[in-house]
């Protein structure tokens, strides 16, 4: 099955627009990013619940940090009412890049992400809240039932995924990573007592293809740089990437001198975080990483070097073989 990801730093009818593209190409979920400094995701993913009529639509995550999960839990259930039951939630830990330029502390996540899909379940199901500090808190009105993805990258969020999730959304490209969580994520459904088959996996990769590698490649590179930028050490030491190597890129990123950030970016890091080239190479990748286990594969940023064409030729010479 394949998602795709678009990130509401375009105008949302743009992403409108384009997520009617991804629905025809034959992608079944759309997931739409949350970043306060973006277009809102519950706006966006109301425009598109009105221009698509098939795929499904869920916040690609959103967090308990920035939005209260009383709101959430009203929000997806609004989405899942206008779409036709078509809502999931997909919600992590956050970014803590943006929750330190807002003034938020980023207490316990692996504990709040546990009590906050508890409590988005009890929300949706109209009960009467009283955990996770709510008092009495209830919905007025009920949506039907919406899964729950979480996003995850430790090795106890994704855990906690097995263990409570509906899917987990995983931000990664490479077979290794998946080799990696997809044993964590299995383990933890069954000390849940749950069945590990029901927990759908997904590759939340950055994804660009073009019918010209090289232009592949390149619009996957300034994406891949930022990813580089926020790997902890062992995901890096797991690629071989040095400390140098990918120093030199948080250098430059750091100093918002994008061009030598790209330059500083080297084939094993495209190879190690993008899915990208022509759409028989990443064809190739995507085979390989549903052979780890992962069900769906989400078409990240940038998808390709023209978001438009690229859509198309997935859809064409990758969904439709
Ligand atoms: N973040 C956003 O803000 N917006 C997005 O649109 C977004 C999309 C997205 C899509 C896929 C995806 O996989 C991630 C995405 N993210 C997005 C990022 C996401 O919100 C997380 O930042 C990311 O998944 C990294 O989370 P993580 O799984 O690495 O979890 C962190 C918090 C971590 O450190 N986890 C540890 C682990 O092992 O899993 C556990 C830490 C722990 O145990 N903490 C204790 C606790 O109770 O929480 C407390 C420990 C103490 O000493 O206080």
């Amino acid at each position: 099955m394949f998602g795709i990801e678009f990130v509401p730093a375009d105008p949302v009818l743009k992403i409108g627009y384009l997520a009617k593209l991804a629905e025809d190409a034959g992608f079944e979920t759309i997931w739409i990013t949350d970043h306060y400094n973006n277009r809102d995701v519950y706006s966006t993913l109301a425009v598109l619940s009105i221009l698509t009529s098939k795929v499904k639509l869920g916040t690609g995550v959103t967090n308990p940090y920035t939005r209260n999960v009383a709101v959430t839990a009203s929000s997806i259930a609004s989405i899942n009412e206008l779409s036709g039951g078509r809502a999931i939630l997909g919600i992590g830990p956050g970014d803590k890049a943006t929750f330190d330029k807002m003034g938020i502390n980023w207490d316990k996540p692996l504990t709040r992400v546990k009590e906050s899909v508890a409590a988005v379940r009890a929300f949706l199901s109209k009960q009467q809240v009283n955990q996770a500090g709510f008092q009495g808190a209830q919905l007025a009105f009920s949506a039907g039932k919406i899964p729950i993805y979480i996003g995850a990258q430790g090795p106890k969020m994704l855990e906690l995924a097995g263990a409570v999730g509906d899917g987990v959304l995983i931000n990664a490209s490479h077979p290794d990573d998946f080799k990696y969580a997809v044993p964590v994520i299995k383990q933890g459904a069954k000390k849940a007592g749950r069945n590990p088959e029901d927990v759908a996996i997904c590759a939340y990769a950055s994804f660009s293809a073009d019918k010209n590698p090289a232009k592949a490649v390149e619009a996957a590179k300034i994406v891949v740089a930022f990813i580089v930028a926020g790997s902890p050490e062992n995901v890096l030491e797991r690629h071989s990437i040095s400390a140098d190597e990918a120093g030199s890129v948080s250098a430059a990123l750091a100093k918002f001198d994008f061009g030598s950030a790209m330059a500083a970016v080297t084939p094993g890091m495209v190879e190690a975080f993008s899915i990208s080239g022509t759409p028989a190479d990443c064809k190739a990748r995507v085979d390989e990483l549903l052979a780890t286990g992962v069900t769906q594969i989400v078409a990240g940023s940038p998808i390709g070097p023209d978001k438009e064409r690229s859509i198309k030729l997935i859809g064409k010479q990758i969904i439709g073989k």
